[in-house]
């Protein structure tokens, strides 16, 4: 059984013959599941009675929130989907690249709208910087043929999720992907024709079936996506820069005004682009002031794909020990709020066989 969406007080559950109200065990939380959830019903009542370890999870925090808000679990794939027009910013997509990394899951740029533009291709090129290796798929995601430009993501036991702002297409993808009638498809919106921005028309995270045995999972569109707890994904991210770094004569030199830096001598040597290293100065300064700093090396060891050579493993957002963070400082209650939630939280979760010891 899968958990197929998450309400404030409902859990609804795909069964491979439909979907059915789940209830939750005693002293449960809806907000202790996510969309892709595998769990064990007991027939009789209807319960969900275990959760089954996640093999990735993907979570943000948001200021708003006390604790991080889970995405979805269980993604192989994560279509990090923008289109040919305003929407596409490459600062905007490496932020959605450090959250897939660090989770674990295989990104892929989805570019939909290819039939507004005369020339998609320098959409592709400049997305194809962005990391090594990224696959860039470029798509109509209204035209039935998008569904076999994402078919080698899509195959049977396979789960990808759609990510990306209002307006990109995620909902009109997922209804081409899992071949919705129009009784069953999600709804879709147009978007502002000023600045290319939808509105909001997807509320809520769902699960659905393809044909062929593969799942797709859909999700409201993000406003601002913050960085937090990804400092693994970054590296992978910015594998040059990471690389790179050794070579600088200072050991914690921050490549912005120090002499011998390696980094910025690249810069200099037309090697690196000066608009990536800024933009990896950004999000490395805004993941370490939202990241709790944590005394425990157990706790801090590198995490997730970025640091498994490649295995899925859920990464652990919560730091193994309590302790003073650096956001605490910054006075943000919700970060201090997810310190007491702490250990033995229902939510906390590692990878199986990966505990870290403060936890076992
Ligand atoms: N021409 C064209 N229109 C598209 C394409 N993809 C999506 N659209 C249109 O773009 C608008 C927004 O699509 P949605 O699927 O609702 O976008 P979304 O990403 O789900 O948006 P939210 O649910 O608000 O996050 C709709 O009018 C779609 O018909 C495409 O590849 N080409
Ligand atoms: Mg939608
Ligand atoms: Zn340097």
């Amino acid at each position: 059984m899968r958990i197929a969406g998450v309400h404030r007080s409902r859990l609804m559950a795909e069964t491979g013959s439909g979907q059915i109200r789940l209830g939750l065990p005693a002293q449960g939380n809806t907000s202790d599941f996510a969309v892709g959830d595998w769990v064990l019903m007991d027939p009789a009542t209807r319960i969900a009675v275990r959760r089954l370890d996640r093999t990735t999870v993907l979570r943000r925090r948001t200021e708003s929130a006390r604790i991080p808000q889970l995405i979805a679990a269980n993604v192989d794939t994560l279509f990090i989907v923008t289109s040919c027009n305003d929407d596409f910013n490459l600062a905007r997509l490496e932020r959605y690249l450090a959250l897939a990394n660090e989770a674990g899951t295989n990104p892929v740029i989805v570019l939909t709208k290819t039939d507004q533009v005369a020339d998609p291709t320098p959409y592709r090129a400049e997305a194809g910087t962005l990391q090594r290796d990224l696959a860039v798929v470029l798509l109509n995601a209204k035209a039935p043929d998008a569904a076999a430009a994402l078919a080698p993501w899509c195959g049977p036991g396979q789960t990808v999720a759609l990510v990306g702002s209002s307006g990109v297409g995620k909902s009109t993808l997922l209804n081409t992907l899992a071949d919705k009638t129009p009784e069953t498809a999600q709804a879709t919106g147009s978007i502002r024709e000023d600045d290319a921005k939808g509105r909001h028309t997807t509320t809520s995270r769902s699960l659905h079936a393809i044909a062929g045995g593969g799942w797709v999972i859909d999700t409201p569109g993000m406003r601002t996506l913050h960085v937090s707890d990804v400092a693994a994904g970054l590296d992978m991210l910015f594998a040059e820069i990471t690389e790179l770094a050794p070579n600088c004569r200072f050991r914690d030199c921050t490549h912005a005004h120090e002499p011998g830096c390696a980094v910025r001598a690249a810069v200099t040597a037309g090697d690196l682009s000066a608009a990536r290293l800024d933009r990896w100065r950004k999000l490395d300064a805004e993941n370490r002031a939202n990241t709790p700093v944590n005394p425990d090396p157990a706790a801090t060891r590198p995490r997730g794909r970025a640091a498994s050579g490649g295995k899925a493993v859920e990464s652990s957002l919560w730091p193994a020990v309590p302790g003073k963070t650096r956001a605490a400082t910054l006075n943000w209650p919700f970060l201090l709020a997810v310190e007491l939630h702490g250990q033995g939280s229902p939510s906390r979760q590692t990878a199986v066989g990966r505990v870290p010891a403060k936890l076992t």
